[in-house]
């Protein structure tokens, strides 16, 4: 490897080192016999100070540098409080490892106002703009913060797979592919293979995995394929114990995102607080209750909460200390949830909203194969194309559950951003299939 260290790790404290950093150039200044280099890396920026009386041929190839040519430079630390971190670096060698042609795609500023499009055309430019780069380390730092918690409570990871002869979710938004000449499709969601697995004895497990939904939407919160979250538990008592899982663990990944996301938070503008309270739990039924009483709000199908009224719920729970809620209970349920006579609720499906937004959805499964065959026909979903599935009910499955939660949107909340596609380095919608 080329000896370096970041950017951020240069410090006034280290006045007088010998060290070396790599990097675009993300700007040149000629004052005349003294040029200013601003070098960027991965982690931020540093200044390096090129003096022509202090060695000529170094300040002429300091000189022909080019914005965004990538460097290796070597220099003494100097401690100057004018400069950005407090550090800046007096140049002893360089070498130029590439040069950038010019002019440039997209300008590598904050200041420059280009359009997501344009911005998404070229990702490998706008990834350069360390607000844009934020955004990526925030996401490595939440995820990785994700999966500590899962290894550390004993749940083991898995894969499942991708291509398969039937989606799990139903519906129409199904992306087909040809399969040695047969029908096949993407996975909408590993959803049977979960359950499939706590009946071969997984009794808590995740999978960070991608999924793809065929839907036509121009939302700022759908994409078409999805990094999603998923997790299945064995044994529990009912969807209470999910939830407490769901809440556990985003708890602790919001934690970790304040405690080591400091710079990234602060770069994007985002003010995070941990949700140190138990998230309210409230029924669909009290959902729709808030909704009327106190916004005169009716979701348009009142089987499902729209994007309004999720927002509605979202301002009425924060306002109150809470940006984390499950709503519990939704009517007309997907067959593989929870759905008895007897309950109180008319399933145990929840949602998971944090800042007014659907973040996960999950519950207790259905775990009596007869019962699971009957709401598949009731739903319209035929099940001797899911015999593989429907197997594996035959010889004991514990009862369990699980969520998925869509790792897209937890980080678009987390960072703040408009749109679910910024927080996505290359996302897929109905236009887009392409970086
Ligand atoms: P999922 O489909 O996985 O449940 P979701 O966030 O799309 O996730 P839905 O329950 O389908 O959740 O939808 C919640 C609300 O989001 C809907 O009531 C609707 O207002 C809005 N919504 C969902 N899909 C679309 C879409 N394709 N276009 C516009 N709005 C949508
Ligand atoms: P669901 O279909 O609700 O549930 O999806 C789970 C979560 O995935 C995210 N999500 C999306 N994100 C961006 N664009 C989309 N088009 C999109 N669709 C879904 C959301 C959503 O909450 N099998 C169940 C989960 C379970 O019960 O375990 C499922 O897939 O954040």
């Amino acid at each position: 490897m080329i000896e370096r260290i970041y950017a951020e790790d240069v410090t006034a404290e280290q006045d007088g080192d010998e060290i070396s950093v790599a990097g675009h150039v993300h700007d040149v200044r000629d004052l005349g016999g003294l040029l200013f280099v601003i070098l960027r890396d991965g982690t931020g920026r540093i200044q390096l100070v090129f003096k022509e009386d202090d060695d000529a041929d170094l300040f002429a190839a300091a000189e022909d540098l080019s914005r965004e040519d990538v460097i290796h430079v070597t220099g003494i630390v100097q401690a100057a409080d004018q400069a950005p971190g407090g550090a800046e670096l007096a140049p002893t060698a360089m070498d130029v490892l590439s040069e950038s042609e010019s002019p440039l795609p997209l300008e590598v500023s904050k200041d420059v106002d280009a359009d997501l499009s344009t911005r998404l055309d070229t990702r490998y430019m706008d990834v350069r703009n360390p607000e844009v780069r934020a955004i990526f380390s925030l996401r490595s730092k939440a995820m990785a913060a994700m999966r500590d918690w899962f290894e550390s409570e004993q749940f083991e990871e898995v894969d499942t797979p991708l291509l398969s002869e039937a989606g799990a979710e139903g519906g129409a938004d199904l992306f087909p592919v040809v399969y040695y000449g047969r029908e096949a499709f993407l996975s909408q969601s590993p959803q049977l293979y979960k359950q499939m697995l706590v009946a071969a004895g997984f009794d808590r497990l995740y999978e960070v995995g991608h999924a793809f939904r065929a839907e036509d939407f121009s939302t700022s919160r759908h994409v078409s394929e999805i990094a999603m979250f998923d997790v299945e538990l064995g044994f529990i008592t009912d969807h209470n114990d999910v939830m407490d899982v769901q809440e556990e663990s985003l708890r602790h990944t919001i934690r970790a995102v304040v405690e080591n996301a400091e710079r990234e938070l602060e770069l994007l503008g985002s003010e995070l607080t941990v949700p140190e309270e138990p998230f309210p739990r409230i029924t669909f039924d009290e959902a729709l209750d808030i909704l009327e009483e106190e916004y005169g709000h009716f979701p348009e199908d009142p089987t499902d909460l729209d994007t309004k009224g999720e927002k509605l719920l979202g301002e009425y729970f924060e306002e109150q200390g809470h940006p984390a809620i499950f709503v519990v209970g939704y009517p007309k349920e997907k067959f593989y949830y929870w759905q008895r006579e007897g309950d109180d609720i008319a399933s145990r499906k929840f949602d998971l909203l944090y800042r007014g937004q659907e973040l996960s959805s999950g519950g207790q499964r259905e775990h009596d194969r007869e019962t699971l065959i009957a709401a598949m026909e009731a739903g319209g979903v035929d099940p001797d194309d899911f015999s593989f599935y429907l197997d594996a009910f035959r010889y004991g499955v514990p009862p369990h559950g699980g969520y998925g939660l869509g790792i897209d949107r937890l980080i678009q909340q987390l960072a703040g951003l408009d749109n679910i596609k910024e927080a996505i380095l290359f996302p897929r919608d109905p236009e887009r299939l392409s970086p």
